[in-house]
């Protein structure tokens, strides 16, 4: 039988994003936010101007090797009186820009592609990394609602991503993370210990040596 180059193209449209599940509650949808690109260059890039990305503080008062900012109702913050959600910006004093349309539009179809309907973040954290910046080993908890997913978009560098279990003690398997790719951690998932080891030296074509990566919440 003939197949016709649109059943070909029917077929790679439905494969562009090739979906594994990682464990119970995590799924990972590569390539996922590829159409999506140039829309969340743009928005990163607005985002920045109103709120740079920054170093904070953990309370613990190291200075984090990741840069951030936020966009969204609800930005995350750190400083030397702990980790919070927070709607003012501490540098700028004003609220976090807001967050652009399409990226509220990625992070629903990604939830939704992994089975949680209805997911409306109201926080989104940029998480900017240059090589030999890490993550470490954390759970996300200061979310109201742990029921509700998180999205993770990523951009630029690969990474390896570490996720471990419900304890510290748990050794984390490694996830390598490229462009594109788009993970979705909930339910039994969501308080999964995780972090990103240090990026190796590397350059993207659109973002250079760099690594940016969104999160998208549920934290009021
Ligand atoms: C697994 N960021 O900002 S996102 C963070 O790549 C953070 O910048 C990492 O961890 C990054 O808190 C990883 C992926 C992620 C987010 C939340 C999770 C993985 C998770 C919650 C539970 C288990
Ligand atoms: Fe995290």
């Amino acid at each position: 039988m003939w197949v016709s180059d649109l059943d070909l193209l029917d077929g790679i449209d439905e494969q562009r994003s090739w979906r594994e599940d990682l464990c119970d509650g995590a799924v990972v949808l590569r390539a996922y936010a590829l159409e999506y690109e140039a829309d969340l260059l743009a928005g990163i890039e607005s985002v920045r101007q109103a709120a740079p990305f920054r170093h904070m503080h953990t309370p613990g008062g190291f200075r984090m090797s990741v840069a951030m900012t936020n966009c969204g109702a609800c930005g995350w913050v750190t400083d030397r009186t702990g980790y919070r959600y927070d709607a003012i910006d501490p540098l700028s004093g004003q609220p976090w820009p807001q967050m652009p349309a399409s990226f509220v539009r990625l992070a629903q179809a990604a939830a939704s592609a992994a089975g949680f309907t209805d997911f409306l973040p109201d926080a989104c954290l940029i998480n900017c990394y240059e090589p030999g910046a890490r993550m470490s080993l954390h759970q996300d908890r200061d979310e109201q609602d742990l029921q509700q997913p998180i999205v993770s978009v990523s951009l630029g560098i690969p990474a390896v991503f570490q996720f471990g279990g419900d304890t510290r003690a748990d050794k984390p398997q490694r996830l390598p993370l490229q462009h594109g790719d788009v993970v979705v951690w909930g339910g039994p998932a969501r308080l999964r210990y995780h972090g990103v080891l240090a990026l190796r030296e590397a350059m993207h074509p659109l973002l250079g040596r760099r690594r940016i990566n969104l999160t998208f919440r549920k934290a009021g």
